[in-house]
């Protein structure tokens, strides 16, 4: 089976932020973990770049709308090789080929009967590009999000016949109980449906900036039904001249924040049922970065520059801390003095000296080679943080994206190793000739313990494990089992994976 996963595509109405670097690299994990199994990955982000959040920044910008998507675009363009994200494709909204595409698929929808004319009233956050139902608005009719007052707006337009899918969607999620993930989500997304879909406005009459509707060109489309189209007609014109559509569609895993649960679980379904297209297999809905108490974000000021942190301590220290620090689908406070705690303890001292010891002991005990014909120690493959199966585990998480989990476990395998060198003590052993055999099996077991998760590492941290893998003289980068390589290759010692910060 082919695995497509997708990011949001973000608003470019101001730069990246850690927010988004987190939601990408998470993606990025599953598809370099995928590919590492030998699955078929097609990994997309991107842009969205119509609607009132780019329209209402350009202009207080004093720029075109076109213009600020080209410098943001950039951006996150730039963004994509510096946090080492490895996707496949890069869309941007503003693209004709979406454009047309996004058309084909509205028409559909106004063909097969759910779209209609008629009037808007209630509250709309242009920031949001959400119209919100009063359950949804903050104290004094605020934006719960962006905290600004919203008016009430009255305006005539065509809408979506959302509630024409309140039963099909039960249904479907009935059916698929692994559609929205984790399940408390799942039951956010069940309660919405649950309170009653109202129909949605799908066009904006006086926005300019957007894909104008096919059959009513003075207005463009809402925003939303755009932008979530990104992850189908991206297939259709990534690689020139090849239409990935039926090799790709339906997406595997769509990765997003549960600021846009809403689009994604009830709206997104809907419309792809409306267009007669079929649904996602899965969704990941994670929380928030928080710096303090506030969710990072832009409008609000408070924001983590991944370009200063990355070039302070790299882009896998990023990478790792992210996922590590903050449990994958729940909220959680990063702060600097966490990156460098982090940094410190676990990347340095657990799994940078594990590194480090394990080569110069093979080096200076046996000249650099590992030994070979040596049995896997059932002492380091059970117990906790035992390295036998622990792919199976691994892999077993990430099919459900529990990215931080199938971290923890990797971890524990760090851990692990490093009670073995302080268990066995190779040191010992190589005063005493008689022991020879015994520290040829230590050795061995470090070894290729540090080979089978370095591997699995690979996806979180790929530049260390990459110096490393070299180091271990490893070709492969596929999931392997402990005891799966004999020994007998000569390894190198490296200069250390992480150094202390100064
Ligand atoms: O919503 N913590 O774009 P956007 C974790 N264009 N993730 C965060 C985050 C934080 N503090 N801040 C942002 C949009 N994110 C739409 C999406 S999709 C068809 C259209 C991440 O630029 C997270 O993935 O506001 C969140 O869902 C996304 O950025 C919102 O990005």
């Amino acid at each position: 089976m082919p695995y497509y996963v997708t990011t949001p595509i973000y608003y470019v109405n101001a730069e990246p932020h850690l927010g988004h670097a987190y939601t990408t690299i998470g993606a990025d994990i599953l598809a370099r973990h995928m590919r590492q199994r030998g699955e078929e990955v097609f990994f997309l982000t991107g842009t969205d770049e119509h609607g009132e959040p780019v329209a209402q920044a350009a202009e207080r910008a004093g720029v075109s709308p076109r213009e600020l998507a080209d410098r943001n675009a950039r951006r996150f363009l730039d963004l994509m090789p510096q946090i080492d994200v490895s996707n496949d494709f890069f869309i941007r909204t503003s693209d004709e080929r979406h454009v047309a595409r996004v058309q084909e698929v509205m028409q559909r929808v106004h063909d097969n009967g759910y779209v209609y004319e008629g009037t808007y009233e209630g509250y709309y956050c242009p920031r949001c590009a959400d119209f919100k139902t009063p359950s949804e608005l903050g104290p004094g009719n605020a934006c719960p999000i962006h905290e600004i007052v919203l008016e009430l707006v009255t305006e005539q337009n065509w809408f979506f016949r959302l509630s024409a899918f309140e039963d099909a969607l039960l249904r479907l999620y009935e059916e698929r109980p692994e559609l929205v993930m984790p399940d408390f989500r799942r039951n956010e997304a069940l309660a919405f449906i649950r309170g009653g879909l109202q129909d949605v406005s799908l066009s904006r009459p006086k926005l300019k900036w957007g894909v104008p509707l096919p059959w009513d060109p003075g207005q463009v489309m809402y925003v939303w039904f755009d932008a979530l189209l990104n992850y189908y007609t991206a297939l259709s014109f990534a690689r020139p001249g090849e239409d990935l559509t039926d090799r790709f569609w339906p997406a595997s895993l769509h990765v997003m924040a549960k600021d846009i649960l809403k689009f994604h679980s009830v709206y997104w379904p809907a419309l792809l049922l409306a267009a007669g297209l079929e649904l996602p297999e899965r969704m990941y809905v994670h929380g928030f970065l928080l710096m303090g108490e506030k969710k990072m974000s832009k409008s609000l000021g408070n924001v983590l520059d991944p370009f200063r942190v990355i070039e302070q301590y790299g882009s896998d220290a990023l990478r790792f801390y992210c996922f590590r620090e903050v449990s994958f689908g729940q909220d959680g406070s990063i702060s600097p003095a966490g990156f460098e705690a982090r940094y410190e303890t676990e990347l340095a001292n657990d799994f940078g000296n594990l590194a480090s010891r394990v080569l110069a002991m093979v080096e200076r005990y046996r000249d650099g080679v590992v030994p070979a014909g040596v049995e896997v120690d059932p002492a380091l493959a059970g117990g906790e943080g035992g390295l036998g199966g622990v792919e199976v585990l691994v892999a077993g998480l990430l099919d459900r994206a529990e990215i931080s989990r199938a971290l923890d476990v990797c971890w524990g395998s760090v851990r692990r190793l490093n009670r073995y060198v302080e268990e066995r003590k190779p040191w010992e052993l190589a005063k005493d000739p008689g022991r020879a055999r015994d520290l040829d099996a230590v050795l061995y077991n470090l070894a290729e313990g540090l080979r089978v998760v370095t591997l699995l590492l690979h996806a979180y941290v790929p530049k260390a494990a990459d110096r490393l893998l070299g180091a271990l003289a490893e070709r492969s980068r596929g999931i392997a089992a402990l005891g799966s390589r004999g020994g007998g290759q000569r390894i190198e010692r490296i200069p250390p994976l992480f150094p202390k910060l100064g």
